[in-house]
């Protein structure tokens, strides 16, 4: 009986764990801290209204930019790069910001980035995939 309920138990863990990984999401969760972006790999259905939450667990502000498609921002984010960003939210430590955006009709991969000076080379980078 015990050993019934393990199977269950384990079960039901293997369930959840293939719904958190399954595909595009209208509904996504960013942790920024210092220094990283959790989850580093996001995606979404192209097109679609996402409602986004970010929470800055840092102790320092903290920003997450989806640059445009096919654009890298290289070593390092500066100025020059603001002008090539497809939408962007700052957060201050502590703070958790619900907002939503719509995202790419163009169905690709686009880069994730944390815009405060140097924290892109500390690590605060990643990708949005949008699926068609
Ligand atoms: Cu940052």
């Amino acid at each position: 009986m015990l050993k019934k309920r393990y199977f269950l138990f384990i079960l039901a863990l293997v369930f959840l764990s293939a719904c958190q990984s399954s595909g595009p999401s209208t509904r996504l969760s960013v942790e920024l801290s210092d220094f990283s972006i959790t989850p580093t790999q996001l995606s979404v259905p192209a097109g679609a209204e996402v409602h986004i939450k970010i929470i800055n667990n840092g102790t320092v502000e903290h920003n997450f930019y989806i640059m445009q498609y096919g654009v890298d921002v290289g070593d390092m984010f500066d100025e020059e790069d603001i002008v090539n960003a497809y939408w962007e939210v700052e957060a201050q430590p502590d703070e958790s910001v619900d907002i939503s955006f719509t995202a790419p009709d163009q169905p690709g991969i686009y880069q994730i980035v944390c815009g405060m000076p140097g924290h892109l080379q500390a690590g605060m980078v990643g990708t949005l995939e949008v699926v068609k």
